[in-house]
């Protein structure tokens, strides 16, 4: 297949662009450095520093036989949008081109502003670039659990069927988010939605989780392939933050009672999630939208394993709840469904100790790089 991802320099996006052109796809990944310019705003720089996209992919494709190409340019920009749809006629487009951190999108009203923006231009500018170019190509739209937030019924797969009135109807399930970030997300759902609706696209939407992990096999050739691992309060996800912090020394952020249940999974997932939805697309004027995570913990129940495992491997981790910096639910129902990218062969890695302790292992390595000043949250929501 050709596969385009956009935003191919980020967390996930750059293990995707290496995975996709191992598995014998034809792949162009685009990035206009965003995140980078983010971090450096914001004094967030990661564990370890990791080469630009250009050089990653030189780095990647002399070391093998492999191609992966890849382009700069602002996907908030809609001739720069249409060019590469034009040139590169993906049958795949793997959207992750979106401003990702919620704590980032709180910041300041610049920081707001920029995130609706870009986001939402972005999931635009792609729908407009299918409807008019590749009508058949198939979106996968990162989209996040956080879409839903923390409602007191169980949580479906995207849809919910409402009897109103002796009457039925399937409606997306509602949603009401925690962040501006997640806001947009909301957003983008309608927008595309509405774009499904009016011209028949393929869309496959997956409301994905925080992610945790570093390696992945393409990673293993070179250690500059390894992904952007961030442990800042802007964009590290909780375990990532966790795990160094154990490292670090510095007792575990619990924000708040601790309470809060997400539903996580490992990197290695999030590929495999990616692979099965491209090789099984939606069909034409359908929005399909999987849950995906893996198993769900509170924010107490992370801690709790990652100082018990941080402790047998002799580091002396210690837990302690900080005001919690974000309004949201400390203690609430959580039952989301995930059974469809199960159904299509997802074979889950689970945060098991062994695994843990890997990246524990791994984190540990990487030791001085750690700044502990870049630990503690400086965004509030109020
Ligand atoms: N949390 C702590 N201590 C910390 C960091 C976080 O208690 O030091 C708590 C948060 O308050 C929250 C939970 O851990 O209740 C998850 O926070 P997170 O920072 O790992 O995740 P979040 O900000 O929600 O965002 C991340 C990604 C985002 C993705 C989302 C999926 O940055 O791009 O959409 O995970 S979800 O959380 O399901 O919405």
């Amino acid at each position: 297949m050709h596969i385009l991802i956009l935003g191919g320099d980020g967390y996930l996006g750059w293990p995707t662009s290496m995975a996709f052109v191992a598995a014998g796809h034809d792949v162009l990944s685009v990035d206009n450095y965003t995140r980078r310019r983010i971090a450096a705003e914001t004094d967030s720089y990661p564990l370890f520093e990791n080469p630009d996209l250009e050089t990653r992919a030189q780095i990647f494709n002399s070391a093998s036989n492999w191609k992966l190409q890849c382009r700069i340019g602002d996907c908030s920009d809609y001739s720069f949008v249409s060019e590469i749809v034009r040139d590169f006629k993906p049958d795949a487009i793997v959207h992750y081109a979106e401003q990702p951190s919620a704590p980032y999108s709180m910041l300041s009203v610049d920081a707001a502003r920029f995130t609706l923006n870009n986001n939402l231009n972005t999931t635009l500018n792609i729908l407009m670039a299918m409807k008019d170019i590749v009508p058949n190509a198939h979106l996968i739209k990162l989209g996040t659990m956080g879409e839903y937030g923390t409602p007191n019924i169980d949580i479906e797969e995207g849809w919910l069927e409402v009897e109103h009135n002796g009457r039925r109807h399937k409606f997306l399930y509602p949603r009401q988010a925690g962040s501006l970030y997640h806001t947009t997300k909301v957003l983008d759902t309608d927008l595309i939605w509405f774009y499904v609706r009016m011209f028949g696209l393929r869309v496959t939407d997956l409301m994905q989780g925080p992610v945790y992990g570093i390696s992945t096999p393409e990673s293993e050739v070179d250690r500059k392939l390894r992904t952007s691992f961030h442990y800042d309060d802007i964009f590290g996800t909780v375990i990532n933050r966790f795990v160094v912090q154990a490292v670090a020394g510095v007792p575990l952020t619990v924000y708040g009672k601790g309470g809060q249940v997400r539903g996580y999974l490992n990197l290695l997932d999030t590929l495999q999630c990616i692979d099965l939805a491209a090789r099984n697309p939606a069909e034409e004027g359908e929005l399909r939208v999987f849950n995906q995570l893996t198993e769900t913990f509170s924010v107490n129940d992370l801690a709790d394993r990652v100082q018990k495992v941080g402790r047998a491997l002799g580091f002396p981790v210690e837990v302690k709840s900080i005001p919690n910096p974000r309004k949201e639910m400390e203690e609430h129902y959580y039952n989301p469904k995930y059974t469809g990218l199960l159904q299509l062969g997802l074979a889950p890695h689970l945060l098991t100790d062994e695994a843990l302790a890997a990246i524990i292992t791994e984190v540990a390595r990487c030791k001085d790089g750690i700044d502990i000043s870049r630990i503690l949250p400086r965004v509030r929501w109020n």
